[in-house]
């Protein structure tokens, strides 16, 4: 295929580039560790003690991808985006998919496509700017995340040009526009959580900047993800390196890295094993527009939204609200909840399922407390990830739930 393919040929198309990308990186999880990144790591047993390495990169860089849509909104891995949406304002368009998806994505720039979604078959529907929706083949989902990528012209749904950097099943490499990179790596069982649908988790945070790749080697916590957030979290305009890091004794906490490897700030830990975060977005939702690190705490059971602050060397929650959902146990999706101006009034909110999956909250950090601005109920239980697609200023968003809706909110 070329870029001069016609529209209505690049889905099909660049789904069986997919279906390759995947088998590639069934390949790179098997135990090949010619995909290993090819640095020193060194190992310390001293409790707390991450063991960093640092070395020089040979220049290489693969090739670029256009990106034209993904699940998880950023490249950066920060689910945060400018908005305005309107989710609250008018009810959704209705269309109907051939079956419930599990995943949605929203597209820009691609004139007869608006948003795909994947069932859990791996049936994937492109579904057009008007609703109207075609069959678009399918994919092998696996345990991996679907991106939507515009390469050479053709569109893949799934996958990460850089995924076969890393050796854990279903990471996804982050970068920004300093030419950041990261990824977990070195996957490891040896903590037996799986709430991410496996029992290997992140064995090293692996930063790639300025020409020098560093490796940050864990040895008392695993990172419980598929991948960093970038986000400058204490304003000196380099983005740090975001993780949920856990352990059997403590659970997880938040952990901002910068970019040497070292550590800026950590949140507590839960306090009990098998007790997860899931690190959702920062943005500046203090009450003086202060950046806050937002996060799902528990999310399978009595999920709570938090929001964090940096204060010195900690991560301390500054107030949270519950009970909400951003993730399903046992799933690969972990973009059920962004944060965006979801209601048009100039602030952000957090957009977040309810618990029970049947709705969809949209909440707003105030000064003291949490208000929920507007809860808008489902036709039947979320299925997928809450999925936008930006049009002009305005933010649109996507959701599919069991009766095989996808549910659209353009405002
Ligand atoms: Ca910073
Ligand atoms: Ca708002
Ligand atoms: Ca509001």
């Amino acid at each position: 295929m070329n870029a001069a393919a016609g529209a209505d040929q690049r889905i099909p198309a660049l789904l069986l580039c997919l279906a390759a990308l995947v088998a590639g990186c069934t390949d790179a999880t098997s135990g090949d560790d010619a995909t290993t990144p090819s640095t020193a790591t060194t190992t310390t047993t001293a409790p707390d003690a991450d063991s960093t390495s640092t070395t020089a990169l040979a220049g290489d860089s693969p090739a670029p991808v256009v990106v034209v849509g993904r699940s998880n909104h950023r490249a950066d891995g920060n689910r945060l985006l400018e908005g305005p949406a309107a989710i609250t304002r008018s009810p959704p368009t209705v269309i109907d998919l051939p079956a419930p998806a599990r995943w949605v994505v929203g597209v820009d720039g691609v004139d007869d496509t608006a948003w795909v979604t994947v069932a859990s078959d791996g049936t994937v529907t492109a579904v057009a700017p008007d609703g109207v929706t075609r069959p678009s083949g399918s994919v092998d989902l696996g345990l991996d995340a679907p991106v939507v990528v515009l390469d050479q012209g053709d569109i893949a749904v799934v996958g990460s040009s850089s995924r076969s950097e890393s050796t854990l099943p279903g990471a996804i490499t982050v970068e920004n526009e300093a030419g950041v990179r990261a990824w977990i790596g070195e996957p490891t069982n040896r903590y037996a959580h799986a709430v991410l649908g496996d029992d290997l988790e992140g064995g090293a945070l692996v930063i790639e900047h300025g020409g020098a790749r560093v490796t940050v080697t864990l040895t008392e916590t695993v990172i419980e993800g598929t991948a960093p957030l970038l986000a400058d979290l204490d304003g000196d305009g380099t983005d740090e390196v975001i993780v949920t890091e856990s352990n059997a004794d403590e659970g997880a906490s938040l952990v901002a890295y910068r970019l040497d490897g070292s550590v800026l700030a950590r949140s507590t830990a839960i306090g009990t094993g098998n007790r997860w975060r899931h690190q959702i977005a920062v943005a500046p939702t203090g009450i003086d527009g202060e950046m806050e690190l937002i996060d799902v705490q528990t999310p399978h059971i009595g999920g709570i939204v938090q929001f964090h602050r940096l204060d010195e060397e900690r991560l301390v929650t500054a107030i949270g609200v519950s009970p909400y959902r951003s993730h399903v146990l046992g799933s690969p999706n972990l973009d059920l909840a962004l944060v965006v101006d979801a209601d048009g009034d100039n602030t952000l909110e957090v957009v977040v399922p309810t618990q029970g999956l049947g709705s969809i909250a949209v909440l707003e950090r105030i000064d003291g407390a949490v208000r929920l601005d507007a809860e808008i109920g489902l036709p039947a239980g979320l299925t997928s990830n809450i999925a936008a697609r930006t049009t002009g200023s305005l933010v649109e968003l996507a959701a599919a739930t069991a009766d095989g809706s996808l549910l659209i909110w353009r405002g």
